[in-house]
């Protein structure tokens, strides 16, 4: 018999700044992937439950320091301990949304002073989402959605500058493709409508072509 052609799932990633609406975004996905029987999962960056997010964890609450580098490093080390599963996930069919990837890990750490470069150059060679879906909250719309948290970076001044290295980058990559700039400042659930129309469309990108890798 001929074997059944498989198909790999789509690997996706959502990003934005703090506030964009990122987490209520990714469970609504969630459920409705869920509810139409398809194979998929959430990947939280950082993913906290490992030793290397522990440590990333602590950092974020401000009960332990590190060095810009060395926290920089912790958060791409956390992808790469985490890429070989979604490497073979995404082969076995799962659809996997990243709720953050290494868009965000680029933009805080050069927003802190880092190069560029510099930040980007650690990611080299991790799975490439096959779309990113960038939820884009102007500083006004921001303004309106109340208060920061309580973790490092989720002052003023930091997500300021965290918003013009993400339209940096937007810029920087704009030719692969891949980023789908959405606004973040419509209704919950036109913004989920959107996201739902871009993941079909990953979906079905994936099928036809390997997964790629970060350049
Ligand atoms: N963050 C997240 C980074 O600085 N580098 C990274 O590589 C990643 C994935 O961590 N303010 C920052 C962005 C957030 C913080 O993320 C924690 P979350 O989504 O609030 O748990
Ligand atoms: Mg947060």
């Amino acid at each position: 018999a001929t074997p059944v052609p498989t198909s790999r799932g789509a690997l996706i990633a959502i990003e934005g700044l703090d506030r964009a609406g990122k987490s209520t975004q990714c469970d609504l996905l969630m459920e409705r992937l869920q509810r139409e029987g398809k194979k998929a999962r959430l990947q939280k960056f950082p993913d906290r439950t490992t030793t290397i997010g522990k440590m990333i964890d602590s950092y974020l609450k401000s009960t332990s320091q590190l060095d810009d580098h060395a926290i920089h490093l912790l958060f791409s080390a956390n992808r790469w301990e985490l890429a070989a599963k979604i490497l073979a996930d995404v082969n076995e069919g799962w659809t996997i949304i990243m709720d953050r990837y290494v868009y965000s890990g680029v933009v805080f750490s050069a927003a802190k002073g880092l190069g560029y470069e510099y930040c980007r150059t650690p990611d080299t060679g991790l799975p490439r989402p096959d779309a990113v879906i960038f939820l884009d909250l102007s500083a006004a719309d921001a303004a309106k959605r109340g208060g920061f948290g309580e973790e490092r970076y989720e002052v003023p001044k930091m997500q300021r500058r965290v918003r013009e290295m993400f339209q940096f980058m937007m810029e920087d990559v704009r030719d692969e493709g891949d980023w789908k700039v959405l606004d973040a400042g419509k209704s919950v659930e036109e913004v989920q409508g959107e996201i739902w129309g871009l993941v079909e469309k990953a979906e079905e990108f994936a099928k036809g072509t390997g997964l790629r890798s970060i350049a």
